[in-house]
Protein backbone atom coordinates (compact mmCIF):
# COMPACT_ATOMS: atom_id res chain seq x y z
CA UNK A 1 0.00 0.00 0.00
CA UNK A 2 1.58 3.51 -0.93
CA UNK A 3 2.00 6.11 1.69
CA UNK A 4 -1.26 8.12 0.05
CA UNK A 5 -3.64 5.35 0.99
CA UNK A 6 -2.60 5.18 4.58
CA UNK A 7 -4.99 7.04 7.63
CA UNK A 8 -2.77 10.05 8.81
CA UNK A 9 -2.92 11.23 12.50
CA UNK A 10 -1.45 14.55 13.50
CA UNK A 11 -0.89 14.33 17.56
CA UNK A 12 1.37 16.66 19.65
CA UNK A 13 5.00 15.48 19.48
CA UNK A 14 5.70 16.58 23.09
CA UNK A 15 3.81 18.29 25.75
CA UNK A 16 0.78 17.71 27.86
CA UNK A 17 -1.30 15.70 25.24
CA UNK A 18 1.19 13.58 23.76
CA UNK A 19 1.88 10.85 26.10
CA UNK A 20 -2.32 10.54 26.58
CA UNK A 21 -2.24 10.58 22.90
CA UNK A 22 -0.19 7.48 22.30
CA UNK A 23 -2.02 5.32 24.77
CA UNK A 24 -5.27 6.24 22.96
CA UNK A 25 -3.92 4.80 20.22
CA UNK A 26 -2.55 1.97 22.35
CA UNK A 27 -5.66 1.28 23.58
CA UNK A 28 -6.84 1.28 19.99
CA UNK A 29 -4.50 -1.61 18.72
CA UNK A 30 -2.40 0.85 16.69
CA UNK A 31 0.48 -0.82 17.56
CA UNK A 32 3.53 2.01 16.26
CA UNK A 33 6.94 2.46 15.91
CA UNK A 34 8.03 5.45 17.83
CA UNK A 35 11.33 6.76 17.63
CA UNK A 36 11.57 10.12 19.27
CA UNK A 37 13.38 11.83 16.69
CA UNK A 38 10.40 10.68 14.35
CA UNK A 39 7.95 12.83 12.06
CA UNK A 40 6.64 10.30 10.96
CA UNK A 41 5.30 6.96 13.07
CA UNK A 42 4.09 4.21 10.38
CA UNK A 43 1.77 1.88 12.15
CA UNK A 44 2.53 -1.55 11.95
CA UNK A 45 -0.58 -3.83 11.92
CA UNK A 46 -2.72 -1.18 10.85
CA UNK A 47 -2.50 1.14 7.69
CA UNK A 48 -2.00 4.28 9.85
CA UNK A 49 1.01 6.87 10.02
CA UNK A 50 1.28 9.04 12.50
CA UNK A 51 2.70 12.60 12.05
CA UNK A 52 4.28 13.95 15.17
CA UNK A 53 3.66 18.07 14.96
CA UNK A 54 3.61 21.32 17.71
CA UNK A 55 -0.09 21.27 18.70
CA UNK A 56 -0.45 24.19 17.06
CA UNK A 57 -0.32 22.90 14.02
CA UNK A 58 -2.65 19.49 14.19
CA UNK A 59 -6.06 22.12 13.03
CA UNK A 60 -4.32 23.30 10.17
CA UNK A 61 -3.34 20.20 9.05
CA UNK A 62 -6.81 18.55 9.26
CA UNK A 63 -8.48 21.13 7.79
CA UNK A 64 -5.70 21.12 4.77
CA UNK A 65 -6.14 17.70 4.15
CA UNK A 66 -2.85 17.10 4.99
CA UNK A 67 -3.72 14.82 7.59
CA UNK A 68 -7.23 12.65 8.16
CA UNK A 69 -7.52 12.91 11.94
CA UNK A 70 -5.78 15.14 14.30
CA UNK A 71 -5.95 14.96 18.36
CA UNK A 72 -5.73 18.36 19.70
CA UNK A 73 -7.10 20.91 22.33
CA UNK A 74 -10.58 22.45 21.60
CA UNK A 75 -8.86 25.81 22.81
CA UNK A 76 -6.34 25.36 19.76
CA UNK A 77 -9.31 24.28 17.49
CA UNK A 78 -11.05 27.05 18.11
CA UNK A 79 -8.41 29.58 18.19
CA UNK A 80 -7.26 28.27 14.81
CA UNK A 81 -10.78 28.51 13.47
CA UNK A 82 -11.31 32.07 14.71
CA UNK A 83 -8.04 33.00 13.28
CA UNK A 84 -8.63 31.44 9.85
CA UNK A 85 -12.08 32.68 9.48
CA UNK A 86 -10.87 36.07 10.07
CA UNK A 87 -8.74 35.65 6.63
CA UNK A 88 -11.18 34.11 5.08
CA UNK A 89 -9.80 30.84 4.87
CA UNK A 90 -11.23 27.31 5.03
CA UNK A 91 -11.33 26.68 8.82
CA UNK A 92 -14.31 22.98 8.80
CA UNK A 93 -13.32 19.95 10.67
CA UNK A 94 -15.93 17.28 11.80
CA UNK A 95 -15.11 16.97 15.56
CA UNK A 96 -15.42 12.79 15.74
CA UNK A 97 -15.41 12.73 19.83
CA UNK A 98 -14.51 14.47 22.67
CA UNK A 99 -11.62 13.07 24.77
CA UNK A 100 -11.24 12.57 28.36
CA UNK A 101 -7.98 14.30 28.95
CA UNK A 102 -5.94 17.15 28.30
CA UNK A 103 -9.13 19.00 30.31
CA UNK A 104 -8.53 22.84 31.13
CA UNK A 105 -10.15 25.98 31.14
CA UNK A 106 -9.33 29.57 29.72
CA UNK A 107 -9.78 31.86 32.09
CA UNK A 108 -9.40 35.64 32.98
CA UNK A 109 -6.93 36.67 35.82
CA UNK A 110 -5.34 39.72 37.24
CA UNK A 111 -3.44 41.17 40.15
CA UNK A 112 -4.25 39.57 43.77
CA UNK A 113 -3.80 42.87 44.81
CA UNK A 114 -6.56 44.99 43.18
CA UNK A 115 -9.07 42.30 44.66
CA UNK A 116 -12.26 40.85 43.15
CA UNK A 117 -13.44 43.11 39.81
CA UNK A 118 -16.50 42.98 37.50
CA UNK A 119 -16.59 42.69 34.00
CA UNK A 120 -16.53 46.72 33.80
CA UNK A 121 -12.87 46.99 35.02
CA UNK A 122 -11.53 45.74 31.73
CA UNK A 123 -12.64 48.43 29.76
CA UNK A 124 -9.54 49.78 28.35
CA UNK A 125 -7.37 47.18 29.66
CA UNK A 126 -4.61 45.41 27.61
CA UNK A 127 -4.97 41.80 28.45
CA UNK A 128 -1.75 39.48 27.55
CA UNK A 129 -3.01 36.06 25.80
CA UNK A 130 -1.94 33.09 23.37
CA UNK A 131 -5.87 32.80 22.19
CA UNK A 132 -6.55 36.64 21.11
CA UNK A 133 -9.14 35.14 18.75
CA UNK A 134 -11.19 34.06 21.01
CA UNK A 135 -10.44 36.81 23.75
CA UNK A 136 -11.94 38.89 21.28
CA UNK A 137 -14.60 37.27 20.81
CA UNK A 138 -15.71 37.11 24.53
CA UNK A 139 -15.19 40.59 24.79
CA UNK A 140 -17.38 41.42 21.54
CA UNK A 141 -19.95 39.04 23.15
CA UNK A 142 -20.02 40.95 26.18
CA UNK A 143 -19.86 44.76 24.94
CA UNK A 144 -16.32 44.96 26.34
CA UNK A 145 -13.79 47.69 24.88
CA UNK A 146 -10.63 46.31 26.03
CA UNK A 147 -7.22 45.17 23.64
CA UNK A 148 -5.61 41.84 23.39
CA UNK A 149 -1.63 41.56 23.66
CA UNK A 150 -0.69 38.59 21.99
CA UNK A 151 2.40 36.03 23.93
CA UNK A 152 3.24 32.87 22.91
CA UNK A 153 4.57 32.22 26.58
CA UNK A 154 5.12 33.18 29.82
CA UNK A 155 1.84 35.08 30.27
CA UNK A 156 1.27 34.94 33.65
CA UNK A 157 4.28 37.34 34.11
CA UNK A 158 3.02 39.86 31.66
CA UNK A 159 1.19 42.02 34.25
CA UNK A 160 4.25 41.80 36.63
CA UNK A 161 6.50 43.06 33.68
CA UNK A 162 3.82 45.88 32.96
CA UNK A 163 3.10 44.23 29.60
CA UNK A 164 -0.41 43.84 30.41
CA UNK A 165 -2.90 44.77 33.38
CA UNK A 166 -4.43 41.22 33.01
CA UNK A 167 -4.47 38.01 31.33
CA UNK A 168 -6.39 35.30 29.85
CA UNK A 169 -4.71 32.41 29.99
CA UNK A 170 -5.23 28.05 30.46
CA UNK A 171 -5.70 27.07 33.65
CA UNK A 172 -5.96 23.45 35.52
CA UNK A 173 -4.88 23.33 39.51
CA UNK A 174 -4.57 26.90 40.08
CA UNK A 175 -1.14 26.81 40.75
CA UNK A 176 0.67 28.58 38.54
CA UNK A 177 -1.96 31.99 38.69
CA UNK A 178 -1.39 31.44 42.38
CA UNK A 179 2.75 31.40 42.42
CA UNK A 180 2.04 34.63 40.38
CA UNK A 181 0.22 36.52 42.84
CA UNK A 182 -3.00 36.77 40.24
CA UNK A 183 -7.02 36.53 40.94
CA UNK A 184 -8.31 34.01 38.12
CA UNK A 185 -12.06 35.49 37.01
CA UNK A 186 -14.80 34.22 34.52
CA UNK A 187 -13.98 31.28 32.11
CA UNK A 188 -14.02 32.47 28.63
CA UNK A 189 -13.66 28.17 27.37
CA UNK A 190 -14.01 24.99 29.16
CA UNK A 191 -11.62 22.50 26.68
CA UNK A 192 -10.39 18.90 26.38
CA UNK A 193 -8.84 16.79 24.07
CA UNK A 194 -11.00 16.44 20.88
CA UNK A 195 -10.89 13.62 17.83
CA UNK A 196 -11.11 15.80 14.48
CA UNK A 197 -11.13 14.81 10.75
CA UNK A 198 -11.17 16.96 7.29
CA UNK A 199 -14.75 17.36 6.54
CA UNK A 200 -13.81 16.19 2.79
CA UNK A 201 -11.87 12.75 3.84
CA UNK A 202 -13.62 10.96 0.75
CA UNK A 203 -11.39 8.04 0.69
CA UNK A 204 -13.85 4.67 1.22
CA UNK A 205 -11.00 2.53 2.70
CA UNK A 206 -10.15 5.55 5.07
CA UNK A 207 -12.74 6.40 6.22
CA UNK A 208 -14.10 2.09 6.58
CA UNK A 209 -10.85 2.61 8.91
CA UNK A 210 -12.08 5.33 10.70
CA UNK A 211 -15.60 3.63 11.44
CA UNK A 212 -13.54 0.28 12.87
CA UNK A 213 -11.62 2.43 15.07
CA UNK A 214 -14.96 4.84 16.42
CA UNK A 215 -16.46 1.44 18.04
CA UNK A 216 -13.18 0.82 20.10
CA UNK A 217 -12.88 4.57 21.17
CA UNK A 218 -16.47 4.43 22.32
CA UNK A 219 -15.41 1.17 24.42
CA UNK A 220 -12.39 2.85 25.74
CA UNK A 221 -13.66 5.90 27.05
CA UNK A 222 -16.81 3.54 28.79
CA UNK A 223 -14.37 1.50 30.51
CA UNK A 224 -12.39 4.83 31.98
CA UNK A 225 -16.15 5.95 33.35
O1 LIG B 1 5.17 22.48 21.72
P1 LIG B 1 3.71 22.56 21.51
O2 LIG B 1 3.30 23.83 20.79
O3 LIG B 1 3.18 21.31 20.88
O4 LIG B 1 3.06 22.56 22.98
P2 LIG B 1 2.51 23.76 23.87
O5 LIG B 1 3.59 24.17 24.81
O6 LIG B 1 1.85 24.82 23.05
O7 LIG B 1 1.32 23.06 24.64
P3 LIG B 1 1.27 22.19 25.99
O8 LIG B 1 1.96 20.89 25.79
O9 LIG B 1 1.68 23.02 27.18
O10 LIG B 1 -0.31 21.99 26.09
C1 LIG B 1 -1.01 21.29 25.11
C2 LIG B 1 -2.49 21.36 25.41
O11 LIG B 1 -2.74 20.79 26.71
C3 LIG B 1 -3.09 22.76 25.53
O12 LIG B 1 -3.37 23.36 24.27
C4 LIG B 1 -4.38 22.45 26.29
O13 LIG B 1 -5.37 21.97 25.41
C5 LIG B 1 -3.96 21.31 27.23
N1 LIG B 1 -3.72 21.75 28.64
C6 LIG B 1 -4.31 21.18 29.72
C7 LIG B 1 -2.93 22.73 29.08
C8 LIG B 1 -3.05 22.76 30.47
N2 LIG B 1 -3.91 21.78 30.84
C9 LIG B 1 -2.27 23.72 31.24
N3 LIG B 1 -2.38 23.75 32.47
N4 LIG B 1 -2.09 23.59 28.44
C10 LIG B 1 -1.36 24.46 29.16
N5 LIG B 1 -1.41 24.56 30.52
C11 LIG B 1 -0.48 25.57 31.14
C12 LIG B 1 -1.07 26.98 31.21
O14 LIG B 1 -0.82 27.67 29.99
C13 LIG B 1 -0.31 27.60 32.39
O15 LIG B 1 0.97 28.02 31.99
O16 LIG B 1 -0.19 25.23 32.49
C14 LIG B 1 -0.15 26.40 33.30
C15 LIG B 1 -1.30 26.39 34.28
O17 LIG B 1 -1.42 25.15 34.92
P4 LIG B 1 -1.86 25.10 36.46
O18 LIG B 1 -2.02 23.65 36.77
O19 LIG B 1 -0.75 25.75 37.26
O20 LIG B 1 -3.17 25.85 36.60
ZN1 LIG C 1 1.56 24.86 21.13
Amino acid sequence: MSTNNRLRIAIQKSGRLSKDCQELLKQLGVKLNLREQRLIAHSTNMPIDVLRVRDDDIPGLVMDGVCDLGIVGENVLEETQAERQSLNQYSEVLKLSKLDFGYCRLALAWPQELGPQDKSWFEGKRIATTYPEILKGYLKREGINASAVMLTGSVEVAPRAGLADAICDLVSTGATLEANGLMQGDTILESNACLIQNPKLNDEDKLALINKLMPRLKGVKQAKE
